[in-house]
């Protein structure tokens, strides 16, 4: 199945953008079939293909060029660009750092057991194998109830361009999913900037993930472990390399095709807390499909980077605007599902989901965390904890690893070795009470 794609132009040239029109009633039928059009394809696969005559093939080409040239530097370089301290918000993250839920959700990992075999995702084993870099994109509010960490941009030495690139590539996007966000709220029979005005100043991160194909090209790698975006919508680019599977709303699977010159949007879950579940958060993952092996191919002969980067750009409400159902969506049914909540709250309750130990990680997931550190701490290992290791023991942080070494006795590994780890990667943590 391919999904269809809004072209953009009639509505921005329509003047349903700038008409200062606040109504579904005053724009013309046609336009209002279109919007219609656009809410139902949201509703009913999760995602949406777009073509913005503002968003041109070489602005994303001019994009992923950096980005690939940036992900193919050495490692040594990427890692100067890491802040672990500051928890990942901006800079890169490394391979091996992100933990896709499916991995540590146990409750989704009962549904998963459920669902037809030609509709089930794949299941990542460990975290996801693939690099991202932050990026903040647009103003934010001097006054909040919810200050972001203190983090000046990150700008990695030799690309003069880089900021010019992020903020112009990144802006762009925002104004596609600005009118997809416009058009949606008229075609649900809202007023039509009933998203946009709580989009102001919201925490919209441009964030491309770096995937190494020709480290990770077998088929079935997992790039990115089935989940869904906790944002309001998600925009990407086209990526050179395709590897996105939705699910759309009746539990079919479908591999996602962007044709060149289009943008995906996907729903997170603040818009499905805005239409009280009418539109749902999409399901997705990121794998090696035979899709990806071909494109891989054809990169390799044409002599192109075997780097697959996403122009993935999260889109939030802001973090004191409200979630709760707008307009007639707080008379449905499901409404009481969605009560009130800020959406910085809420963003910070997502994050912190079946987290109920004081390191605000479960047992289980700090464990999947460490997989990395799995050679270095078997009991007399002489090997010392590698790269990998060392990033997942200071994201994880040090109340998450006196957690895991006050946890029950695991197999395979050596307590007193896996407490040396934070001065072996010289994380500088305060030593573990240790419970007797
Ligand atoms: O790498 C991609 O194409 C998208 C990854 C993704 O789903 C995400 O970053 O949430
Ligand atoms: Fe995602």
């Amino acid at each position: 199945m391919d999904l269809p794609v809004i072209d953009l132009a009639p509505y921005l040239s329509g003047g349903g953008k700038s008409s200062g029109d606040d109504d579904v009633a005053k724009v013309s039928s046609e336009l209002g079939q279109l919007c219609r059009e656009v809410s139902r394809i949201l509703r009913e696969t999760g995602a949406l293909l777009v073509k913005d005559p503002r968003c041109t093939v070489e602005d994303n080409d001019r994009f992923i060029d950096m980005m690939e040239k940036y992900f193919e530097s050495p490692k040594e370089f990427k890692m100067l660009q890491e802040r672990p301290n500051l928890h990942y918000q901006v800079g890169v993250t490394p391979e091996g750092v992100e933990v896709p839920r499916s991995l540590v959700d146990e409750e989704m990992q009962e549904k998963l057991k459920v669902m037809p075999k030609e509709s089930q995702p794949s299941l990542p084993r460990g975290p996801d194998p693939k690099w991202r870099y932050m990026w903040r994109v647009g103003p934010r509010p001097s006054n909040t109830r919810f200050q972001e960490l203190n983090s000046e941009p990150v700008i990695p030495e030799g690309f003069p361009e880089w900021k010019d690139t992020m903020d112009s590539w990144g802006y762009k996007m925002i104004s596609a999913i600005e009118v997809v966000a416009e058009m949606a709220a008229i075609g649900f029979g809202l007023p039509k900037d009933a998203f946009t005005s709580l989009m102001k100043q919201g925490p919209h991160l441009l964030a491309p993930t770096g995937s190494d194909l020709s480290r990770y090209g077998q088929e079935g790698t997992v790039f990115a472990g089935y989940h869904y975006d906790l944002n309001f919508l998600t925009i990407h680019g086209r990526s050179r390399f395709p590897g996105l599977n939705i699910w759309l709303r009746n539990g079919q699977k479908v591999e996602v095709k962007v044709p060149v010159g289009c943008l995906l949007i996907q729903t997170g879950k603040q818009i499905e807390w805005l239409t009280a579940g009418d539109c749902i958060a999409g399901m997705h993952e990121v794998i090696v499909m035979s899709r990806t092996i071909n494109a891989i191919k054809l990169a390799s002969e044409q002599n192109r980077s075997l780097w697959r980067v996403s122009s993935t750009l999260f889109a939030h409400i802001a973090s004191d605007a409200v979630l709760k159902p707008l307009g007639h969506f707080a008379e449905s049914p499901l409404a009481s599902k969605y009560p009130p909540i800020c959406a910085g709250e809420f963003v910070e309750q997502e994050l912190a989901q079946g987290k109920s130990h004081p390191c605000g990680n479960t047992f289980f997931s700090a464990l999947v965390q460490l997989i990395p550190c799995r050679a270095a701490v078997a009991p007399f290992s002489p090997i010392p904890p590698s790269d990998a290791c060392c990033n997942a023991v200071k994201s994880l942080g040090q109340p998450c690893l006196c957690t895991l070494v006050n946890g029950p006795p695991i197999a395979g590994i050596d307590r007193n070795m896996a407490m040396q780890l934070p001065d072996k990667c010289t994380a500088n943590f305060e030593p573990c009470d240790i419970m007797k």
